[in-house]
């Protein structure tokens, strides 16, 4: 059976950073994010009974070592759950420039979770596609719901409850300012082993998340969007705080990631209600309303060293887009 799904990124407002058990990638804190509209993956999976190996195809290119290595791993968690024993051919296309270092993770193993599980003939799910997910990639287990989204830490061993829950729908916008397509940054997964094993500031960061975690749900539930920006604020300065701290310390930003958080400052110093928030990358995201979101846009746009902007609505979960028998 040949299946093709898509899927949409998704940014945290209150971040996950941290592991409480590698093997099942289950995270140390829960979080909370915004499914994004227009950053998408598109993730086509054929099983192939006679296939001696696994074949993975980013664009047109097909992938060999760590790439190719993450997506086998996966279908054997596909396989594992009896699903066709063969092999896959994954076709998988991202309608956002990938070398850009937006989180293609997220949407690349939610769009991969949906397509590889249906083509085996294996029907899971939003809840147990989110777990399956959240084996290939954090931050993947958020992008099967749409809108906002909460992510379970969980406190079981197997990671049955380490799984994401949509949280309603309410329409804010977050611009994305792209700030160039510097060096390649520490990737996440070495970047949270790495400040949980040296950081002094890691034990910090878990002690106080989840009263970011109840602050946001709480903002979230009675429509404060200033309650909500100042959180998502504070929640990334404080993974990044971790994260500087190690040793030797993390730094993500670039010099026009902080004139961008300056900026956004700025900004809602002359009353626009905006902030930011920033991932494992140089890349600025501000959040703000519908009604805001142009003038916000334009105003990251004259920050030197962002090169495009990209304004984001609300999007969709996870789907399927065709089945072919
Ligand atoms: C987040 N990030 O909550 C945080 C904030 C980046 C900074 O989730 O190791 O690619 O594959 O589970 O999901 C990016 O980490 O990490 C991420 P793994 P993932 O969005």
């Amino acid at each position: 059976m040949r299946v093709v799904a898509e899927a949409r990124t998704n940014i945290a407002l209150v971040k996950y950073w941290g592991k409480r058990d590698e093997a099942l990638n289950l995270p140390a804190v829960g979080s909370i994010s915004l499914t994004l509209d227009g950053l998408a993956t598109r993730t086509e999976v054929t099983w192939d009974e006679k296939a001696s190996r696994d074949r993975f195809f980013l664009g047109d290119v097909e992938q060999a070592g760590r790439p190719l290595a993450r997506v086998q791993k996966f279908l054997d968690l596909v396989r594992e759950r009896g699903g066709r024993a063969g092999h896959a051919i994954v076709r998988s296309s991202n309608n956002f420039p990938t070398a850009a270092g937006l989180a293609s993770s997220a949407s690349a193993f939610a769009a991969l979770a949906v397509a590889a599980t249906r083509s085996a003939g294996l029907e899971l799910d939003p809840t147990s596609l989110s777990e399956l997910a959240r084996r290939g990639s954090g931050s993947a287990a958020r992008s099967i719901f749409g809108g906002l989204v909460e992510m379970k830490r969980g406190e079981r061993a197997d990671g049955s409850d380490a799984v994401a829950a949509p949280l309603g729908q309410w329409d804010l916008r977050l611009v994305v300012g792209i700030t160039g397509e510097g060096a390649k940054a520490t990737l996440s997964t070495e970047g949270m082993r790495h400040t949980a094993e040296t950081s002094p500031y890691y034990p910090a960061w878990l002690e106080q998340h989840p009263a970011d975690l109840d602050a946001a749900r709480a903002a979230i539930e009675r429509r404060d969007l200033a309650a909500l920006g100042e959180v998502a604020e504070r929640s990334c300065l404080r993974m990044h705080a971790s994260a500087l701290a190690a040793r030797p310390g993390i730094i993500y930003w670039s010099g026009p990631t902080v004139d961008a958080f300056h900026m956004i400052r700025a900004l809602r110093a002359d009353g626009v209600g905006v902030w930011f928030t920033n991932d494992a990358g140089p890349h600025v995201k501000a959040l703000c309303s519908p009604a805001d979101a142009p003038r916000v846009e334009r105003t990251l746009a004259t920050v030197a060293g962002v090169v495009r902007t990209i304004s984001c609505a609300p999007g969709a979960p996870a789907s399927l887009i065709e089945v072919e028998r």
